[in-house]
């Protein structure tokens, strides 16, 4: 029997892969990536029981690592191969996003780890969408792009060979899994010439830009990566003074003491220049579409917590309006967040959140028989038990719509008509897409479990 890398250990290989290989297309994304780490110090050193928390969460080691990017897709067959290959790494598909009532042309899923312990040594995951061309109102220009995806191929002959043997092995070698990386990585990585001449990216650019983005090109090239911060705040205002053009507001909750779900923000796309494949000499042009983005991730919601936000974000800001926030947007904000209770202790009273609970070690309980929410409470009362939050590991459909309308140019609002098309997207990705909150419960279930199973062996 050979010895398998682990997929945990694939993920990392390929998360510093990428990572190296954007900072080296986008320059920017370096000096981004300087700025987090130095404002996550700057937190670690003056809040030491912050520190301590993530350190007994087991989230101190995977906060370098910590990362996120986003891919857009142009079929079916590109979407169910891309499931095979995230698989590989143990990146499951998780949630469904309908973006098209956001007026962006695509729905998404995001790959992601889903195991406990997989999240705390690399929790990388990719965003991916679908470029829907149904919604392409023009005939003509629909079955154009299509002709186009349809003769392209993302994926490098040896990759998919490698998928194969995975598949086929139950796992790869640790030198299968380098070459799988180093193949992976080619999916990903920029081209600088279009596929198409200058007068079809004119085309497909004004029935949406992101369609041009889609169509164009060789591959889904990773259009942004995103490190975890700490204080989203102050990387928020340090980007400018590193000549950082930052998006003028962050998305998601406002500022809170105790974070919730997850905040970002992003550099606007970089404005790079690019080939036309003309007839003839080659046409210069530029293309934007990659740019850099933060992430401050906090505790994740229940379904009656993630009601009560939603309702909040939506009593200022209508989804069609993200990205055009006025000024006064965080006041605003802020003030109708005053509803939603800001400490660990309060949401969990009131069943907002999700909680792994652990002994404290402090003093033995005596506790016998099931662990009722009643007999948690009191546990945690006397200070036996710790209720640490669980992180929220997904993203959010309004956020998500203005970070991709802040990186179209702000001014691009054009509108579908809401249409989810959830079965359609699985059909395509081969698979269902994993319900998030279920995963929420079940980690917060499996730690009550242990929880017991320990009151029970200290008992006996
Ligand atoms: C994806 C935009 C959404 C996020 O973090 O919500 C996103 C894209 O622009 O392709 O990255
Ligand atoms: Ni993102």
């Amino acid at each position: 029997m050979p010895t398998f890398a682990s997929s945990d250990q694939i993920r990392t290989f390929f998360s510093r892969a990428m990572s190296d290989m954007y900072r080296r297309e986008v320059p920017q994304y370096g000096t981004l990536m300087e700025l987090v780490s130095e404002v996550n110090a700057g937190v670690l050193a003056h809040d030491p029981q912050l520190k301590a928390d993530l350190e007994r969460a087991d989230e101190l080691e995977r906060l370098d690592l910590e990362r996120h990017g986003a891919i857009r897709l142009g079929t079916a067959a590109e979407l169910f191969t891309i499931r095979r290959l995230f698989g590989v790494m143990g990146m499951e598909p998780v949630g469904y996003y309908d973006l098209s009532v956001a007026g962006v042309p695509v729905h998404s899923t995001a790959f992601r780890p889903v195991q406990d312990a997989a999240l705390s040594r690399n929790p990388f995951r990719v965003f991916t969408s679908l470029l829907r061309l149904e919604l392409i109102e023009d005939a003509d220009l629909r079955a154009e792009a299509a002709a186009i995806l349809k003769r392209r191929q993302i994926f490098t002959t040896r990759v998919l060979e490698l998928i194969d043997i995975h598949d086929e092995q139950g796992g790869l070698t640790v030198g299968q899994a380098e070459e799988f990386v180093r193949e992976a990585l080619e999916t990903f990585r920029w081209h600088g010439e279009a596929t198409v001449d200058a007068g079809t990216y004119r085309k497909l650019h004004d029935a949406h830009r992101l369609i041009a983005d889609v169509v164009s090109f060789k591959g889904p090239h990773i259009n942004h990566l995103t490190p975890r911060t700490l204080d989203i705040d102050a990387v928020q205002s340090g980007m400018p003074k590193r000549g950082i053009a930052a998006k003028a507001v962050v998305e998601g909750p406002p500022t809170r003491r105790c974070p919730i779900l997850l905040r970002q923000t992003s550099f606007k796309a970089l404005q790079e220049p690019i080939l036309f494949r003309d007839a003839g000499p080659e046409v210069a042009g530029t293309h934007t579409a990659r740019f850099g983005e933060i992430e401050q991730r906090g505790i994740a919601l229940t379904k009656k917590g993630r009601t009560l936000y939603d309702e909040l974000l939506a009593s200022v800001r209508e989804i069609g309006a993200a990205g055009s926030a006025g000024a006064d947007y965080e006041r605003q904000l802020t003030a109708a967040f005053q509803r939603f209770p800001d400490s660990t202790d309060e949401i969990r009273r009131q069943g907002l959140g999700f909680f792994r609970y652990r002994l404290s070690g402090k003093e033995t309980p005596a506790v016998s028989g099931m662990l009722t929410a009643d007999a948690l409470d009191r546990l945690i009362a006397t200070g036996s038990v710790v209720a640490d939050p669980i992180v929220y590991e997904d993203f959010l459909p309004v956020s998500a719509a203005g970070i991709f309308q802040s990186n179209l140019g702000g001014a691009e609002q054009k509108s579908y008509a809401g249409n989810a098309s959830k079965a359609a997207f699985e059909q395509a990705l081969g698979a269902t897409v994993a319900d998030e909150f279920a995963l929420y419960a079940e980690a917060e279930a499996r730690s009550i479990a242990a929880l017991e199973a320990e009151l029970t062996v200290r008992e006996g």
